[in-house]
């Protein structure tokens, strides 16, 4: 048996799922976590299954992640609790009831045995049920439909989440959309420069510096009171929704990793910027704001989330596009900045491209930015 095949056999087992794996394959896509589907045969039923080890640096308490997870999906099951199976997520549990297991050089720790999270010898894995028969959009390949399906979902999620006690989550990445400690931390990594690259990227690092203040105008917002925080997913790209192969149906929402409480226009920007534009992530070149596929989003957004939402809000969901694809572009540069240490690439200098990439698309939706809030507006059907 091959080493990944085994392993995969091994974690199972640590779930109770007996049986041979009949095929698996590593799923690429997802800058974070690793992920593999499998098929499992115990002799009379095939299960298919999602295993994914999650990335310890970046979560740095996935215990309590995992804790969040499971208060998420029990919630949104309770808000339609005869659902069919491959429309919710499924965590597998082990015998101590725990939904993960965490290996220490390939073994399984105890139940409640303390592991650091940076140790390089530890790795920490989850199985969940495969939704088959669905897909997901890396872009959204000029399809407003793609766009308004998206829409619908992540403002039906917000919907779902308005009457869950935030206060029972914990911070699974503590300040992950504080854009004003976000471009504090780039700008002191710039100042290290580690490496000696800040010098290949001046003009992305300047057009950062000039926009830092406006990058701030959201916190400056909830400093005032002037928008709620939410339960809000803070991920949500098109590849973190499942949609039926045949119709776009979103079936399920997926990547729950970063929910904690946040604003409403962070989520909703953040798909503006990957799948309403004419680029993908990583390519400046071509890169535009696509107010087409802008409409639709917030089309499908307002039917679900519009009755939630204060006037406050509405009014901050195009500034928020902005602001996040600023914020990625810091992200992204940062960590080209340090050495790549915290987005998977697939080569040498992708984050410095996807960097360039939210920059462009930035510098075209400040461009835009008036239409970008008639559109809002307009959906809204609020002055
Ligand atoms: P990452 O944090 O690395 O983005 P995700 O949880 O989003 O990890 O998973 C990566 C990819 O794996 C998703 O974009 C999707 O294509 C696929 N995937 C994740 N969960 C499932 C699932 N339950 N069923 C089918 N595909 C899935
Ligand atoms: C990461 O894990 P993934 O690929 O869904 C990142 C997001 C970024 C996104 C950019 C935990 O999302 O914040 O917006 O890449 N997730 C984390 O594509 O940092
Ligand atoms: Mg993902």
């Amino acid at each position: 048996m091959d080493e990944v095949k085994e392993k995969l056999t091994y974690i199972c087992s640590k779930f109770r799922i007996e049986g041979d794996i009949l095929v698996y394959r590593w799923i690429p896509a997802g800058h974070i976590n690793t992920a593999y589907y499998a098929a499992v045969y115990n002799g009379k039923e095939i299960y298919q299954l999602l295993i994914q080890r999650v990335n310890t640096y970046v979560f740095r308490d996935p215990v309590g992640m995992m804790h969040n997870i499971e208060l998420l999906t029990e919630h949104v099951r309770s808000k339609e609790p005869t659902m069919e199976k491959r429309r919710r997520l499924h965590f597998r549990h082990t015998a101590a009831r725990n939904n993960y297991i965490v290996l220490k050089d390939g073994v399984a720790m105890g139940p409640d045995e303390p592991f650091d999270p940076l140790d390089e010898s530890i790795e920490f894995w989850r199985v969940y049920n495969f939704i088959e028969y669905s897909t997901s959009f890396e872009t959204a390949e000029g399809n407003p439909e793609v766009l308004r399906m998206s829409g619908k979902a992540f403002g039906k999620f917000l919907r779902q989440l308005e009457d869950f006690e935030a206060g029972q989550l914990i911070e699974s990445i503590p300040h992950f959309h504080d854009t004003r400690y976000r471009l504090d931390n780039f700008f002191s990594v710039v100042e290290k420069d580690e490496l000696g690259r800040a010098a290949s990227c001046r003009e992305e690092i300047g057009l950062i510096e000039q926009y830092r203040d406006f990058g701030c105008t959201l916190c400056r917002q909830i400093d005032r009171g002037e928008l709620p925080l939410r339960v809000t997913h803070n991920d949500t790209k098109t590849n973190n929704i499942l949609f039926d192969k045949d119709n776009l149906d979103p079936l399920v929402i997926i990547d729950l990793d970063t929910c904690m409480p946040g604003l409403a226009c962070y989520d909703f920007g953040d798909t503006i910027r990957f799948a309403a534009c004419t680029a993908e992530e990583d390519q400046p070149d071509g890169m535009q704001l696509d107010l087409r596929l802008m409409r639709a989003y917030t089309e499908g957004y307002m039917s679900e989330a519009g009755c939630v939402l204060t006037d406050a809000e509405v009014k901050s969901l195009a500034t928020g596009a902005a602001v996040i694809t600023l914020e990625l572009a810091s992200r992204f540069l940062g960590d080209y900045l340090v050495g790549d240490k915290y987005f998977r690439i697939a080569y040498p200098e992708q984050n410095l491209q996807r960097a360039r990439a939210q920059l462009t698309l930035f510098t075209d939706m400040m461009k835009h930015m008036d239409e970008m809030q008639a559109i809002v507006r307009d959906c809204a059907g609020r002055e």
